[in-house]
């Protein structure tokens, strides 16, 4: 993507990255000779997170962190930005394409847009629970995928939960006919402005952070999240209306720059991996117990009107022209997850 490497703004994050990693300036700080760096680390990192401190991916951002900092006895430390300290997603992951910033969690719904296999995880229903995604994601093209993101500069650690995804509205919400002609803020990738389509409604991309405004003022009518997004954003205090449909699972990725990967010498690649792929367990669990708490605070915040979707035919047989029109291109994609039911 040739094209995020335009202007003086990239070039400049290029010779920051640079010096970063060289030791001799940015963020990172050399230490003077000796094999134990007691003295300090000999990188300083950034992962740029978007969720809150407490969010479960920021947890699982930290444990991660712990762990290389432990294992590299203080040599690599990674320093967390929640709350999208350093951007929205899109803009971060242009910076870490440009190894300006080293390391990001964020969600498959955006990394869709620098790689379209990543796109796959956007279509609806694919996945009929939690342990199906995950026998997916833990699958070899599951890994094949992480490690394919080296195309778009990019290294894939691992993957993160993040739940299914519902629609919420300021607009009565009880059945899918509902959602008609609403203006529906989706993540910044093309397989949603399919699904908006199919479902009759039209689809309006835009950064997470711009959509509580956004509901506010009326340019959306709708969004549609997780619940704990939809919980911590507050998301529910302007769109009262949630309808749990589930429409997709679309798994959160912990991912490094290709530039910083390849200038870590085997041994630290080694252990970053290991730390990332060691970090998800204690994420995992720590969204089960966040996903439940949302739901309970969002339901004792009062004044949430919340529909069960009982039963999903009529809701998959809607969009199944966004899986027929996305077949053939993943084709693979697709039956590895049939597979896997
Ligand atoms: C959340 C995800 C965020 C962000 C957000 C969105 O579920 O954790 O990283 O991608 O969705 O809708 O933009």
């Amino acid at each position: 993507m040739k094209k995020h490497m335009k202007g003086t703004g990239a070039l400049l994050a290029v010779v920051l990255a640079g010096a970063a990693l060289a030791g001799c300036g940015g963020e990172a700080v050399q230490t003077q000779g000796g094999a134990e760096q007691k003295s300090g680390p000999k990188y300083v990192f950034r992962l740029a997170e978007t969720h809150p401190a407490d969010y479960p991916t920021t947890l699982g951002d930290k444990k991660f962190a712990d762990l290389v900092n432990e294992r590299s006895n203080g040599r690599i430390k990674i320093d967390v930005f929640a709350n999208s300290q350093l951007g929205e997603e899109k803009a971060v992951l242009e910076q870490v394409q440009l190894g300006a910033i080293e390391f990001t969690r964020t969600s498959s719904g955006t990394v869709a847009a620098f790689n379209k296999n990543f796109e796959a995880f956007s279509l609806p229903y694919i996945f009929e629970n939690d342990a199906h995604l995950w026998k997916f994601l833990e699958s070899d093209m599951g890994n094949k995928m992480l490690d394919g993101l080296e195309s778009s500069r990019m290294k894939g650690l691992a993957y993160y939960s993040s739940g299914a995804r519902h629609f919420y509205s300021n607009k009565p919400l009880k059945s899918i006919a509902d959602l008609k002609g609403l203006k529906i803020r989706v993540q910044q990738n093309k397989v949603n402005i399919d699904l908006m389509e199919a479902l009759g409604a039209n689809a309006t991309p835009m950064p997470y952070g711009q959509v509580f405004s956004s509901l506010q003022t009326g340019v959306i009518d709708a969004a549609e999240n997780n619940y704990p997004s939809y919980y911590t954003s507050s998301h529910y205090q302007q769109a009262k209306h949630l309808i749990l449909d589930g429409h997709q699972m679309v798994p959160e990725v912990l991912l490094i720059s290709k530039v910083v990967w390849d200038r870590l010498g085997a041994e630290d690649q080694k252990l970053v991996k290991q730390a990332a792929l060691d970090s998800v367990t204690f994420q995992r669990q720590e969204w089960d117990k966040f996903e439940k708490e949302s739901a309970e605070k969002v339901k004792a915040a009062g004044g949430v009107s919340i529909t069960e979707v009982k039963d999903k035919k009529a809701w998959q047989d809607t969009v199944k022209p966004v899986i027929e029109k996305y077949r053939t291109e993943y084709k693979d994609f697709l039956s590895a997850v049939e597979k896997l039911k």
